[in-house]
């Protein structure tokens, strides 16, 4: 039985982050069974033809920090009375023991959920940004229309992200334009939310760029069944419980997302199923010795990439506290961002937190499209999250929001 002072469940953005850091106090094992690791915020640039799979992926071996042990294998069940993890049956150590953990396994990506769709995503012109390689097939799609209608959906529950179903819309929209194509085709976006966005401010502009780019929006309309070979997409009506069928040329699909079983299952979730944790301290509600990070824990904001940049900050400062026997200090306040890119080069930066606090970090509104936000998601963002945030060291922007904003934001 191997010990570890920190186990690090998942080697993902928030797993490598924490692990980074940790490395300074003690042993570490990072616990993930896959070889690449991918920076995902890329796919929906991909799906446009703007980036390339291979370039938001690295070989996992050199993502995980050093001074870190890496266990490639996947975690199968937590204990967390006798402070253990059980591995894949086949690795050789069936179990290992901590003093911390911090579970960082992300979330379940559930195509399953929609009748039909497993079958025919990637082809038929069903598509979806979510998923490694499949933004591949939707940038094979667009960039073959001549015309017809392409469909846009955001689930009925949670998903990472909530801006990516959308983003791709108005990309895709430029793209028809630039092609010259844009006249014969219709663009409709449902969502099963009331709005087109959850953040009011952000809402009005999105709602009115999507009307002045003739995107058409169905709100409360949720993708419940898809016929690949027909090219048939059935929506249910979450307000009147009507059901509709629509043909398609192109259907991109943003899908449901569940909590992983591992997690969901075991004694450190919630009711929903996510790691039950303080949503300010990131500190397990029932284990203290356990915290988590990024897309699996509970806390009641948006699941991004930026979140778990803003996290890892709190996550750190909170567990050296915890070894020191203080107070936790650090308090994370749901910092969310959501880089929306609405065409012509151009991106709509949402930034926020809990109960809808708008957190902008520029001293200008950032709701208005903006080259230099686009230049940012595009060019500055990848290398600060290869070489910042999975190094623990960028922890987001919150330093510079004070700054720009003499501390008043
Ligand atoms: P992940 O990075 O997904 O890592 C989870 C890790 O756990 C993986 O490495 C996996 O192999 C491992 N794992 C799974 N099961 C097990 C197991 N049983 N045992 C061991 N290891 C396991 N965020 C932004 O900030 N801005 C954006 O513009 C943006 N756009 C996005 C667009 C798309 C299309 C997608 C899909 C995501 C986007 N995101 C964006 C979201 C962002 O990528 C995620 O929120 C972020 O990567 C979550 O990090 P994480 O560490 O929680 O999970
Ligand atoms: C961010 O920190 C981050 O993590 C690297 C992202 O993930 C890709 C983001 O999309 C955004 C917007 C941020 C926030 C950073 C700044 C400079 C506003």
């Amino acid at each position: 039985l191997s010990h570890y002072n920190f186990v690090v469940a998942g080697g993902g953005s928030g797993g490598c982050a924490v692990a980074s850091n940790l490395a300074k106090h003690g042993s570490v094992a990072v616990v993930d069974p896959a070889d690449s690791h991918y920076y995902q915020p890329m796919w929906t640039l991909v799906g446009a033809g703007i980036k390339t799979t291979e370039q938001s992926r690295r070989r996992q071996k050199q993502c995980i920090p050093n001074g870190t042990t890496w266990l490639q294998t996947s975690i199968e069940g937590f204990d967390p009375e006798e402070n253990s993890v059980s591995l894949h049956g086949a690795y050789k150590d069936k179990k290992i023991t901590y003093d911390y953990l911090i579970v960082a396994l992300g979330l379940e990506i559930r195509f399953d959920k929609v009748n039909g769709l497993t079958e025919t995503l990637g082809k038929n012109g069903v598509c979806s940004n979510y998923g490694a390689g499949n933004a591949d097939y939707t940038w094979e799609v667009l960039s073959a229309v001549k015309g017809g209608d392409l469909l846009f959906t955001f689930p009925n529950g949670p998903i990472k992200c909530a801006g990516a179903p959308q983003k791709i819309m108005y990309l895709a929209d430029a793209h028809l334009r630039k092609a010259g194509v844009r006249r014969n085709c219709s663009l409709t976006y449902h969502t099963a939310l009331p709005a087109i966005f959850g953040v009011p401010k952000y809402a009005s502009v999105l709602s009115s760029l999507a009307r002045k780019k003739g995107c058409g929006v169905e709100t409360k309309s949720n993708l419940v069944e898809v016929d690949g070979e027909k090219k048939e997409a059935v929506f249910e009506n979450l307000e009147t419980g009507e059901y509709s069928t629509h043909t398609f040329d192109m259907l991109h699909v943003g899908p449901p997302c569940a909590p992983l079983p591992v997690y969901a299952t075991s004694p450190l979730a919630d009711s929903a199923g996510w790691v039950d944790v303080n949503k300010h301290t990131l500190q397990h509600n029932k284990y203290e010795n356990v915290f988590a990070i990024g897309d699996c824990n509970s806390c009641p904001t948006g699941k991004t990439a930026a979140k778990v940049a803003a996290e890892s900050g709190v996550l750190y400062e909170n567990i050296q506290k915890l070894m020191k026997g203080e107070k936790l200090s650090g308090s994370y306040n749901g910092y969310t961002s959501c880089p929306l890119t609405v065409g012509d080069n151009k991106l709509v930066l949402a930034e926020f937190g809990y109960d809808g606090a708008i957190l902008e970090t520029f001293p200008f509104n950032q709701a208005n499209p903006m080259w230099l936000t686009y230049f940012l998601k595009k060019e500055v963002m990848p290398p600060l999250y290869w070489h910042g945030l999975i190094k623990g060291t960028w922890r987001g922007p919150g330093v510079f929001r004070k700054l720009a904003h003499l501390g008043t934001v």
